[in-house]
């Protein structure tokens, strides 16, 4: 029973310290060295999905702990040296039913908050703003429908023109929205299917040729968020990451002033800037 002891003292620390040191390096906006975990959520589904994650990581250490225990036990008090002449009993109608109705207990309680969570996720909020983010081989292209401009995003592909931005996630031109403002985000896709998701957020879409997704995040801090294109598209599939920039609400009005005068959609709907695919396609 020692050895037991201390073989749970010794999960118990590898488990707090996995948990501590994966939220000291779990990356805030984009990925980080020796990440074990999310990285940091910056929305209310993603601090939802969080929780989920963490109710479920508890319950499946529970049911493996208590088996593993069953197993122990079994191992020690039940070979043949301990326990030479077995009992030959069968059936015993109470263990029958406790081991049916636990497990269904344990599933409900899996259950309703994955429900709960699937709403949330699903069920989309009056939007502040709506973004579309169409995917292409291999960029994105971002249309504000209500302030009717639309501008591509491409990977930052020579390392010199980084500046602070991560290699491989640094975009010329960011999604930008309001912080603590519901953005619904539509998705498609150009040619083939790419998807759009940002960790941070707590988001994954699909983007179909030929048809709108749509998913909504409401980013409650300000700062840079990084995602990828989730879905295999082709050779730069790799290459053409999501980067959203969330700012003060004053900000985005001077962003969204300046980018209608930049990027303004003719009335046919027709972008005025096909430079930056021009030039990915050439490539
Ligand atoms: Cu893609």
């Amino acid at each position: 029973m020692l050895v037991l002891k201390r073989l749970t003292a010794a999960a118990v620390t590898i488990g707090v310290l996995i948990a501590v040191l994966g939220t000291a390096w779990a990356g805030d906006g984009q990925p980080s060295n020796w990440q074990t975990s999310f990285q940091l959520s910056a929305t209310p589904v993603m601090d939802e999905i969080v929780k989920f994650h963490t109710w479920l990581l508890y319950t499946i250490t529970a049911i493996a702990g208590f088996v593993l225990v069953l197993l122990i036990i079994i191992m020690v008090r039940f070979n043949v040296r301990a326990n030479p002449t077995p009992s030959r009993t069968t059936h015993n109608t109470l263990i029958e039913i406790v081991w049916t109705v636990v497990p269904v207990i344990i599933l409900v309680a899996i259950a309703v908050p994955s429900f709960r969570l699937l709403f949330t996720q699903l069920n989309i909020p009056a939007a502040d703003l709506t973004v579309k983010a169409t995917g292409k081989q291999w960029f994105w292209t971002y249309t504000y429908p209500d302030g009717k401009f639309e501008f591509d995003s491409l990977m930052i592909r020579d390392n010199t023109q980084l500046g602070d931005k991560p290699r491989l996630l640094g975009v010329d031109n960011e999604m930008v929205v309001p912080v603590n403002k519901t953005v619904r985000v539509l998705t498609t896709g150009a040619e083939v299917i790419h998807a759009f998701a940002v960790p941070s957020f707590g988001i994954k879409i699909d983007a179909i040729p030929g048809r709108i997704n749509e998913t909504w995040f409401k980013a409650t801090r300000e700062g840079i968020y990084y995602g990828q294109c989730s879905e295999l598209c082709g050779k730069d599939h790799a290459f053409m990451p999501i980067a959203v920039r969330v700012v003060s609400e004053q900000a985005y009005g001077a962003w969204a002033e300046d980018a209608k005068k930049k990027w303004a959609l003719r009335d046919d709907g027709a972008p005025t800037n096909i430079a930056a695919a021009e030039q990915s396609t050439a490539r």
